[in-house]
């Protein structure tokens, strides 16, 4: 029987039949191969009768849907992945063996996935949230992963309180209810209730919790681990690793709207920027110091909830990473890629902090989970680069096609290979710390500070900064709807902080402040720099979004000129319209467009330009531009009216300052304009706009 041509798919189908080539060797098939001739239609008796249970094409396409999903992370579920490389500096031999920190002629192949913690896979990019930020390190000795936080400190000291740490942040068992925020009673009945939470919570409630995107924010090991060098001598290390970028947020307003607006904002950034080349870049380093300068110190340096200040020790830089490859494959990369903190190499090894310890268990025995197969490590994207010989042999999903009868050590039948390493040279061999003690289910008394470090951190930031951490506890315990665990946030953990902050909070919650507790404990550092994200500036304006506002009567130069510089910057200038049609320019040009102004909503820029023109009438007349200038206003970023539009300034009724210019030609301002979008907003601005409509 001929096949009916009753749909346009179906003519598709045929017209490819008819005019059949195959250039690129790519014909649809099977899993098994097979070309399949009609990818529209099922097996049936007749037109319109049953589906045959003997149709394998159709069974065989259902089957593997049905298993598409595997079950996402517990947590971490949302994350985004890149290809880079990274490269060592000079002299790192004294410190660590591991060679690709010390082999300065090869870089070595890494794979990055940057996360939220709490929301699930599909949840969005810009809540309040921790970043995790993992690296997997293909080196020559084995894969290292760093499997790190955009924040330097955690929750809770003992991996024993982790599930229900997640388990009061996660949305709430009843309702599932909310998603991607902490902002609930749960979360902060745990918090008042663990007061080890406190000083975690400061930067979780602070701007790192809101990154401008995922290039400008720093990673951070949390955990003390050691360096070993080739001398077998061992030194204590925090890593970080900083962007080139600078350190960069988001206000609070914006993050709102950009979860609604672009909810892929974070990913399609980085995505973006990667496309176009602008790839970023980050310094890993290293506070690097003994046991015995650590035994000095008024915190210990096994407790996750404590960061070693760079007062006390700097850090000290090891090399450099790129990421400049996008995946091809979302799922069989960023999906099924397998981080953990136990995948170390020669040279580096764990400290006896208790919660890295338990980490050390949890991650493979989620993979196992979750990749279903012991054999995870197959999977190319977690596969080492290096030759590895193991005498491991089947599972579910074995890839590897052993050759010989040699699977056990040692053996004759093969000279005994694969056998050990006759060297210490990229075997692994752990730090013999020497250990004499009782076996206890205790939790050490040097952890038993909650509050010094949490007061450092407050105390270290800039005026808006504190600002920001008053305005989201506020935010998230007005969410809390139970008040006596309100108030015991105030009572147990605020006031231990910082009365200013608790006061504050109290006063937005209508509730009792409490009184500052009398000898209360002092950090030995009494302030911090590096705690601030003011002390990363950006140092360019690279892939920094600027929105260009057109209407018909335009004036076609300056779009010009306002393109052409921000390609000479690397940055990217998108000119919005009312429509997607392009307009029509004072000369009678024709000015094309990227977007509409209001599909391409001003939270996603960092920076707006009003083109001159005969067009000031229109633009008064259109209230999408109006608000569009106006939000950018709000939210604190730079604005460039051209034209010395001072009527249009009147018009929107805001103020003059050092991030709003005008001028008769762009060209007048442009550098002042650059330096604008480079400090990414104007603090000083926040107490003017508080007026201003969301
Ligand atoms: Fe994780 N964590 N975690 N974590 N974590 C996971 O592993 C866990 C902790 C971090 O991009 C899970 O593969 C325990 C600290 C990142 O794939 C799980 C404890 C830090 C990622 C797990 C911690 C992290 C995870 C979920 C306390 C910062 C995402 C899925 C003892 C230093 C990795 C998975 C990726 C993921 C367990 C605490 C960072 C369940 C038990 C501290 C960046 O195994």
């Amino acid at each position: 029987m001929s096949k009916p041509l009753n749909n346009d798919n179906s003519k598709i189908a045929q017209f490819e039949q008819e005019s059949y080539v195959d250039p690129k060797g790519k014909t649809l098939t099977s899993s098994l191969g097979v070309p399949v001739l009609d990818n529209q239609n099922s097996l049936k008796i007749g037109d319109r009768g049953p589906t045959l249970l003997e149709d394998f094409l159709l069974r065989d396409k259902l089957i593997h849907f049905d298993r598409e999903r595997i079950p996402e992370r517990v947590v971490h579920a949302r994350g985004f992945g890149a290809h880079g490389y990274f490269e060592a500096y000079k002299g790192n031999e004294k410190w660590t063996k591991a060679q690709f920190l010390t082999d300065t002629t090869k870089p070595t192949p890494i794979f990055a996935r940057i996360s939220t913690v709490q929301g699930g896979r599909g949840s969005a990019d810009v809540v309040r949230d921790v970043r995790g930020f993992s690296i997997k390190f293909y080196t020559q000795e084995g894969n290292y992963d760093l499997v790190g936080n955009n924040i330097p400190v955690f929750f809770i000291q003992d991996a024993i309180k982790f599930p229900d740490l997640v388990h009061a942040v996660k949305p709430e068992d009843p309702n599932e209810v909310p998603t991607g925020q902490s902002a609930h009673d749960t979360f902060w009945d745990f918090v008042s209730l663990n007061t080890e939470t406190a000083h975690m919570t400061t930067w979780v409630m602070s701007d790192r919790a809101i990154p401008r995107n995922l290039r400008s924010i720093q990673g951070f090991g949390v955990h003390t681990f050691r360096f070993i060098n080739s001398e077998n001598k061992a030194h204590l290390v925090k890593f970080h690793w900083t962007p080139k970028q600078g350190v960069a947020q988001v206000v609070w307003d914006e993050a709102l709207k950009l979860n609604g607006k672009d909810p892929d904002f974070h990913r399609r950034d980085l995505w973006d920027a990667i496309e176009k080349g602008n790839y970023p870049e980050w310094e890993l380093g290293a506070q690097i110091f003994t046991e015995e300068e650590a035994e000095k110190w008024d915190f210990d340096v096994l407790d996750p909830t404590k960061l070693v200040p760079e007062e006390l020790v700097p850090v000290t830089p090891l090399g450099k990473f790129i990421l400049n490859r996008n995946t091809d494959d979302f799922f069989a990369e960023t999906e099924q890629v397998a981080f953990s903190p136990a995948n170390v190499v020669s040279g580096i090894d764990f400290s006896n902090d208790p919660l890295l310890q338990g980490r050390l268990f949890s991650y493979t025995d989620t993979h196992l989970h979750r990749l279903g197969t012991a054999n995870f490590n197959q999977i190319p994207i977690n596969k080492p680069v290096c030759p590895f010989h193991t005498n491991r042999r089947g599972g579910f999903a074995n890839h590897e096609v052993y050759k010989g009868k040699a699977n056990y050590e040692p053996n004759s039948v093969d000279e005994n290979w694969p056998r050990e390493a006759v060297q210490d040279k990229g075997a692994f061999s752990s730090y013999p710390e020497p250990l004499e003690a009782s076996k206890l289910r205790v939790r050490p008394e040097s952890f038993a500070d909650h509050f010094s470090q949490a007061t450092l951190h407050y105390t270290s930031l800039k005026k808006h900064e504190q600002q920001h951490i008053k305005d989201a506890y506020a935010f998230e315990l007005s969410k809390v709807k139970d008040e006596a665990i309100r108030q015991r946030v105030i009572d147990r953990i605020l006031v231990n902080i910082d009365e200013d902050l608790a006061t504050y909070v109290a006063n937005e919650l209508g509730l009792k402040p409490s009184t500052k507790p009398e000898n209360k404990k002092q950090s030995q550092v009494k302030t911090s720099e590096k705690l601030s994200i003011d002390a990363f500036p950006a140092p360019d304006i690279k892939q920094r979004k600027i929105a260009v506002l057109v209407h018909d009567g335009s004036n076609a130069n300056s779009v010009d000129a306002v393109k052409a510089w921000a390609e000479s910057e690397n940055a990217v200038a998108e000119i919005l319209a009312p429509s997607s049609a392009p307009v029509k320019s004072k000369d009678g040009k024709e000015i094309a467009v990227d977007g509409r102004q209001n599909g391409e909503p001003s939270v996603t820029y960092d920076a707006v330009v009003v083109i001159d023109g005969d067009n000031l009438d229109t633009f008064k007349a259109d209230g999408v531009a109006k608000h569009y200038v106006l939000e950018t206003y709000k939210h604190l970023k730079p604005i460039y009216l051209i034209d010395d539009k001072k009527e249009l300034i009147d018009y929107l009724g805001i103020q003059s300052d050092d991030a709003v210019f005008s001028s008769k030609s762009f060209m007048d301002k442009q550098d002042d304009f650059k330096l604008a979008i480079q400090n990414h907003r104007l603090w000083l601005r926040e107490d003017v706009v508080a007026g201003i409509p969301a």
